[in-house]
Parts: structure tokens; sequence; C-alpha cells
């Protein structure tokens, strides 16, 4: 096993940087730098690193040993803090490199400690979703995914299964047994709760992947409705340029924002309209097309006028879309609510100039993104990856309870309860080949 190294803090200038070696050279490579013999295990020690050919001092740094198997990686780690200038870093890096360490690739320290058995698959790709956490609450999941409650909530289905396979696998065994009928109930029991708890988990996906990934926002409406003073009160800055000329916005605008924990991407687009001035004709296509990559549209209505055509169009036109309407400027005389001019459609009345009504479209677009979550405070699964797996799980689960409800042969219960197994193993590594490795390895950061 070789000996590798990587800068595990971002690029560029700061106070410090950390820069992390890992492998059996890795303290012996230390020591030659810092001309010490020795370093206490786990404390840290300010030390000047030197260059191997000359005397010449390349930083005074902190020097923390972590010898095997103790440690991130279950192999002998250090990790040197010194000043946060790329020239500093790169040229400590290169002397631990004319001392035999190498380049470390994306999520190699994290790989390392997976094949050590420090971790599990589940927990080195929570690492690799806690550092990209976007909002409190992804962070919250990530974290519990790296405490290892993913792998937890599996273990009981995993257990399950393995007593009745093995129950099974018996029966096989000595012909002349076959399973008594009350016991043959009991397994088709135990098998509707797994696949209960199975779907269960892979519900709650839709509320992870908007925690993880985040969620499209689109703003539409007819031009001077108020959609960018909207974006504006949503974004909490005056991003965009607000006028009482229909026909102000040009370009689409979008700002990351966090609404209830789910990071949302917002954008403010054109007002709808028929248009012979280009630039504008120009906007409205970029319009339709935020319209169509979003996963909520909120429609805008002025409701100090008439809903008119235009509206008309578009209220009908999102219909079978994921939408909110708001009715905008409530703080107007001539507003008349929701209840009066659209009872059908359960409109939500705000005024982006007083904020008033701005909490319930909070709320409103969180229960939108949410509609098929899972409730507050439980595990979520955020991976497509872990998704995909207790999807296909819960497909051979059912086939099973199926081939065991017709009392069909044990072989033919046995080969999908099997393939279960296998895939919900995928999910914590335990039976994951190298290929899925390589390319879940792939999409981490170097360093990590
Ligand atoms: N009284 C009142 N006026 C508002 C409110 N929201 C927006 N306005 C006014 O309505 C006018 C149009 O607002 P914008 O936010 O530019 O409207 P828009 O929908 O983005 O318009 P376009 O970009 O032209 O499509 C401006 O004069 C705003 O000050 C509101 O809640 N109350
Ligand atoms: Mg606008």
């Amino acid at each position: 096993m070789n000996t590798v190294v990587a800068l595990s803090t971002p690029r560029g200038r700061g106070a410090l940087a950390v820069i992390r070696l890992s492998g059996p050279q890795a303290i012996a490579i230390a020591q030659r730098l810092a001309r010490l013999d020795d370093f206490e295990p786990r404390r840290a020690t300010l030390t000047k690193l030197r260059s191997v050919a000359d005397e010449e001092v390349l930083d005074q740094v902190l020097l923390t040993c972590f010898p095997a198997p103790h440690s991130l990686t279950g192999e002998d780690v250090v990790e040197i803090s010194c000043h946060g200038s790329p020239a500093i870093v790169r040229r400590i890096v290169d002397a631990t490199i004319e001392l035999g360490a190498v380049l470390a690739a994306p999520g190699e320290f994290t790989l390392r400690a997976l094949t050590n058995g420090k971790i599990d698959l589940a927990q080195a790709e929570a690492i690799r979703d806690l550092i990209a956490a976007q909002t409190d609450a992804a962070v919250k999941q990530a974290a519990r995914q790296l405490n290892g409650e993913l792998s937890n909530a599996l273990d009981p289905f995993k257990q399950e299964l393995i007593e009745v396979i093995v129950l099974l696998e018996s029966a096989l065994e000595f012909v002349e047994d076959d399973l008594p009928e009350p016991q043959l109930n009991q397994l088709e029991e135990t098998l509707v709760s797994v696949i209960g708890g199975v779907t269960r988990l892979s519900q709650s996906y839709s509320a992870g992947r908007l925690l993880r990934d985040g969620a499209r926002v689109a703003i539409t409406g007819r031009p001077n409705v108020g959609k960018s003073s909207l974006f504006n009160s949503l974004v909490h800055s005056e991003r965009a340029i607000v006028t009482d000329v229909p026909g102000t916005t040009r370009d689409t605008l979008s700002e990351l924002i966090d609404i209830g924990g789910v990071p949302v991407v917002v954008t403010d687009t054109a007002g709808l309209r028929e248009t012979s001035d280009n630039v504008e004709r120009l906007g409205v296509e970029r319009t339709h097309r935020a319209m169509g990559d979003a996963d909520l549209v909120v429609v805008v209505l002025d409701g100090s006028t008439e809903v008119g055509p235009e509206d008309q169009e578009l209220l009908d036109r999102t219909a079978d879309t994921r939408r909110i309407v708001v009715l905008n400027k409530s703080d107007l005389p001539d507003f008349r609510s929701s209840s009066r001019c659209l009872p059908a459609v359960g409109a939500i009345n705000v005024s982006a100039r007083t904020g008033a009504g701005l909490a319930n479209l909070h709320s409103a677009i969180v229960a939108k993104l949410n509609s098929d979550g899972a409730e507050d405070g439980s595990l979520l699964i955020t991976n497509a990856r872990h998704y995909d797996l207790l999807r296909n799980a819960k497909r051979e689960l059912e086939v099973a309870l199926e081939c065991l409800r017709g009392r069909h042969s044990e072989e033919l219960v046995l080969a999908p309860l099997h393939n279960a197994l296998k895939l919900l193993g995928q999910i914590t590594g335990e039976t994951t080949t190298e290929d899925i490795l390589s390319e879940i390895f792939a999409t981490f950061c170097i360093g990590k």
C-alpha cells in the first residue's frame, strides 16, 4: 500500500491549510521533514518543516500523528496544519512526494477508511453529502447517515431475511420435511413486514432528494403583477429590477435560498405576453424553459385587477403541473382576495410590498415540494443509488412473497430472497463490486 498526500482544505488563500498524509510511510515522511525522531500520537506538535535537499524552512506547522489503526483511514495518518498560502502548500506537498508519497485520488482517504472497515459505504457517501450539504436540514440528514443510522435501519430487515432464508434452505435440504403450514404463514408475515419497512424507507427519497439536491421554483405571471418584487422578498435582497413598466424583467434571474431546510433555487422570469419586442420575446422563451425545468411553478396574479385572459391562459396551462397560485398586492384597496375572485384555485394572498402572507407562501412551497414526503425527524433516503437498490430489493421481495403465497417450491422463493439480501447489502457496501466503488468515489473531492 502506498502513502497518499492531499490538501484537505479548499484551494486558495486562508489563515490555515491542512495537508493530510495516509499510509505506511506517513509518519516516516513527517519525521524526515520535521527532523524529529518521534511524535506523541494524537498530540499537536509545533515544528518547522525543512526541505530534504537543503535546510530551507518550508513553513512552521502544527503536526499531528494518528498511528494505525486508530485513525481516520485505519492507516498511519499525519495532519499538517500549515499557513494557508498556495505556494507553501505546494512546497510541502512536493516535499512529501520527493520522499515517496503520491497524490491522493478523489475520495481516497474515505475509500481507505472503507477498505479498512472503519466505515461502511453508506457512511462514506454520507461524508461526501455532509461536505456538499447546503442547508441545516441537509447537514442533519448527512450526519445521521454518517452515524450509521441507515445501516442500523437496514440491519433488522437483513436479519429477518436471513432467518427466512435459513428456514427455507433447511427445508430444501431435508426433502421429506415440508415446512408446516403455520410456519409458512409466519414466513409470509415476516416478508410482509420487511416489504413494508423497505417501502417506507424508499418512499422517503422524494423528501430526501429535495434536501440534498434542492428544488427549482419558477415565479411566473403576466407583466407587472409583481413577480420581481416577490422574488426580491423571497431572496431578501433587491436583486431584480422593479418598475411599474410592464416588461421590466427580460432575462431569467436565479438565487439559492433556504426554505424550511430545503435548498431552493428561485427564478424570476420575464412576464408572459405576446410581444413584438425582440429582446422581450427571447425573455419569454426563457420563461417557458424555466417553467419546464421547475419542480414547482409559482403563478403570480395581480389581485388588484381583474383576472385577465393572459392570467386565465397561464392558470389553464399550469393546471396539471405542481404549482402554487399567488394573488399579489393585497395591500391595495382594490384587492379582491382569492376567496372572491378565484375560489376554486385556492390561491394565497400576499403583498410583496408589505410582506403580508409571505410566511404562508413559504409553508405552501415546503408543503408542495414535500407533498409525498416523510414525517418530520425521520431518517430520509437522500441518495439515488440507495433509492434504486431499495426499490429493486422491494420488487424481489414481492416476487418471493408471491411464490411463497402460491406455495411454490423453496428454490423459487429463495432466489429472489437472495437477490433482495444482496441488493440491501450493496447499500452498505457488503456486496459491492470494484466498478461500483470506483464510480461512487469518482464523485468525491480530492483530500476527502
Ligand atoms: N401596492 C403594491 N404594489 C406592488 C406589489 N408588488 C409589486 N408592486 C408594484 O407593481 C409594479 C410591478 O412590479 P414588478 O415586481 O416589477 O412586476 P413584475 O411582475 O416583475 O413585472 P415584469 O418584470 O414587467 O414582468 C411595481 O410598480 C411594483 O412596485 C405589492 O405587493 N403591492
Ligand atoms: Mg419583473
